[in-house]
């Protein structure tokens, strides 16, 4: 594997959680496979999970990690071409790849979407030019429009807690309100990876095998169809949240699909929307279902503090999971070096 942005690239996802739950069993395994191998973790955002769980996948592997903060002491970069670099940027991204490729073997990065120029965020055009010119394998820590370690590990947390019901698990998408215009890298990724473990018939309940995937949002909100093709989107939250057995929360501005030139925009103000953040009575709806978060969350914005702090609530061991999901993205790279 020398590129990982899908959940495609995985294969066969019965086996990735075969070897999830391998490595949740052991995770030194396979601690000497990244010795001498050099890890380049390169973040144009801020992180706190995939800073950590990332660099604590790359040390079971036995790997030598560098972390670059690229707006934390780097010189500043330009991405375009054609362009007079008569600005506050010093350096150009296709010098830097090249030379961030020659210090390490693998290169994971963090680049959010500028949510301005929806074919430029579309194409992934930052992770492609990393692939293109560092002559290194390179993973995805929440690029543009994907975000899949996040994605692999809420699978690997509904395959643990669905095993423990005996039915198709219903896995419910919900838009809640935020302040600010956020990415749709973890939606999009979310549902890609629901559908497609739907697709693969991945047995993660009782008799039948998939997931019942619901999504459920404001209009104006539709994700790009390439995520979300076979989904089902219901508008109404409330027939959305019925007999669900996992709520999966997150905000996202408009991904530019029903309402072209709302791209990147909030389109209705926040405090006409707070009928969406998931509180107990919306939890009632419910069948029970288990609560989850990909984190950084808002409480009172996204979900209230009763239902956060609830027993049914999955956002910490979902955290902890993406561990897991780092160690088994490099182990497959490490496998292929
Ligand atoms: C990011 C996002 O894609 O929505 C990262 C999630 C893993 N979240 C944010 O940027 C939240 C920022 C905020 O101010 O709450």
């Amino acid at each position: 594997m020398n590129s990982f942005l899908n959940a495609k690239d995985l294969g066969d996802l019965k086996e990735a959680l075969r070897e999830a739950a391998e490595i949740k069993s052991d995770r030194f395994r396979y601690d000497t496979l990244g010795k001498n191998k050099t890890l380049l973790m390169v973040f144009f955002n801020n992180s706190l999970r995939t800073r950590l769980s990332t660099q604590k996948a790359a040390m079971n592997l036995g790997m030598n990690v560098i972390v670059l903060d690229v707006n934390a002491g780097a010189w500043k970069l330009e991405t375009e071409r054609g362009v007079i670099m008569d600005g506050d940027k010093s350096e150009h991204l296709l010098e830097a790849i090249p030379v961030m490729g020659s210090f390490c073997d693998v290169i994971g990065i963090r680049s959010f979407a500028g949510l301005t120029d929806r074919d430029y965020d579309y194409a992934e055009t930052v992770y492609h030019q990393f692939v293109q010119h560092s002559g290194k394998p390179v993973f995805a820590m929440e690029t543009a429009t994907v975000h899949p370690l996040q994605a692999f590990a809420d699978l690997i947390t509904i395959s643990e807690y669905a095993s423990k019901r005996c039915k198709r698990p219903k896995v419910v998408l919900t838009w809640a309100p935020h302040p600010r215009a956020l990415p749709q890298a973890v939606p999009n990724s979310f549902a890609q990876w629901m559908q497609e473990a739907d697709r693969q018939a991945l047995p993660l309940g009782g008799s039948k095998a998939g997931i019942d995937f619901v999504i459920t949002h404001p209009e104006g909100y539709e994700l790009d169809p390439d995520f979300t093709t076979g989904a089902t989107v219901e508008y109404d939250q409330r027939k959305a949240f019925e007999g669900a057995d996992f709520i999966y929360a997150k905000n996202w501005s408009c991904p530019g699909v029903t309402h072209p030139a709302g791209y990147g925009k909030i389109l209705h103000d926040y405090h006409q929307m707070m009928h969406w953040t998931v509180d107990a009575e919306h939890m009632e709806w419910t069948n029970h279902a288990h609560f989850m978060h990909c984190l950084p969350v808002r409480r009172g914005m996204i979900v209230t503090d009763d239902v956060i702090e609830a027993p049914s609530s999955l956002v910490i061991p979902e955290a902890a999971n993406r561990e897991i999901s780092a160690t088994v993205i490099l182990k497959r790279i490490l496998q292929s070096l």
